[in-house]
């Protein structure tokens, strides 16, 4: 009885330090990824500045965060490099994505939560790869207006942001022709350990893909009908209804609504509110497995006037923010004292 009653009280323990787990205690190694080649519309590769200059470094680093910043990656210009069964910029986006999967995995190694700026979405290849090369098998939230998982051989537009997740799972690899500049790249996700949220413009091939594979997705009307704090709970239960893997949240800015994130290459109407976007990030940072975060397809060059690019820049900070253990209710330093009269 009276070990029953301390392990009790051990629990709970251990549940409120897990609840109240402080933001002092992640530390945040940011990539810049200035590449633009997975698609066709210039100016995603500001995406990186744009959002540092907006202060997010400064801020994580207010709210109790360490911060290491590694910089720009640098990417070559592959010339020529002529499209490969339709898909375009091959060679480009396989040798971007090889640099960042080996920039990632050093971040990870340094013991940081790895934070990816875009940069085009086909960027989730290399971050996802060298996620799940550093640290092992990976639950994947991806949160985007799209599913990204057409094949080569699929694709309408040839753009590779349009296909990353093809790449990446385990179950696509015998519909993926080989490219060049891919043979680094090894499928290292299972369909049951990836969870869409905020779909709304799926293409035939994709939708045929996720209902073959089964895969988890909660689309906006789902995200209608239960409510986002439902969806994330949901989300999880799924996930670890396996094993507690650490969780890669791959985050493309027009899942949320245009009317709040306007500055982006592919927008639809319909979206994440700015409340429901933030909660997907607080939850995801309570449950203490956050272990990467893609922030992809800003494009300052979208925006039409300058308060569409502030709009979606300071969003897109937020979001991060969130993901660090910003709380809408406020946050203190665990060292705060009040000051005496
Ligand atoms: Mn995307």
């Amino acid at each position: 009885m009276k070990s029953a009653r301390t392990l009790q009280q051990l629990a709970l323990t251990v549940k409120r330090s897990l609840h109240h787990s402080h933001p002092a205690q992640r530390s945040a190694g940011i990539i810049g990824a200035p590449f633009s080649k997975g698609q066709s519309r210039g100016g995603v590769e500001t995406g990186p500045d744009k959002i540092r200059a907006a202060g997010l470094v400064d801020r994580l680093q207010q709210q109790g965060c360490a911060v290491k910043d590694y910089g720009n990656l640098t990417f070559e210009d592959i010339v020529p490099d002529e499209p490969v069964r339709g898909s375009r910029r091959v060679r480009a986006v396989g040798s971007a994505n090889q640099r960042l999967s080996e920039a990632v995995q050093a971040v990870k190694k340094d013991g940081h939560t790895a934070v990816m700026l875009g940069g085009d979405h086909s960027l989730a290849m290399g971050s996802i790869h060298g996620h799940a090369a550093a640290v092992g098998p990976l639950s994947v939230v991806w949160v985007d207006a799209h599913a990204d998982v057409n094949t080569p051989l699929t694709s309408y537009t040839g753009n590779l942001h349009g296909q990353p997740m093809s790449y990446l799972l385990y179950e696509l690899q015998s519909k993926v022709p080989a490219l060049p500049n891919f043979s680094w790249m090894k499928p290292c996700v299972s369909s049951q350990d990836l969870v869409y949220i905020g779909l709304r413009d799926v293409d035939p091939a994709e939708h045929h893909i996720l209902k073959l594979l089964g895969v988890k997705a909660f689309s906006m009307s789902e995200v209608d009908q239960l409510g986002v704090a439902r969806v994330m709970e949901e989300t999880c239960d799924y996930l670890w209804d396996r094993a507690k893997k650490p969780i890669h949240l791959s985050y493309d800015i027009d899942a949320i609504d245009p009317s709040v994130t306007p500055a982006t290459g592919t927008p639809v109407v319909g979206g994440l509110t700015y409340r429901e976007g933030l909660y997907i990030t607080e939850h995801l940072c309570q449950t203490g497995l956050l272990s990467a975060v893609d922030l992809v397809e800003v494009n300052a060059l979208r925006g039409r006037t300058e308060a569409d690019v502030h709009s979606t820049v300071s969003t897109a900070v937020d979001l991060l923010l969130g993901c660090f253990g910003r709380l809408r209710e406020g946050n203190h330093l665990p060292d705060y004292s009040l000051p005496e009269p």
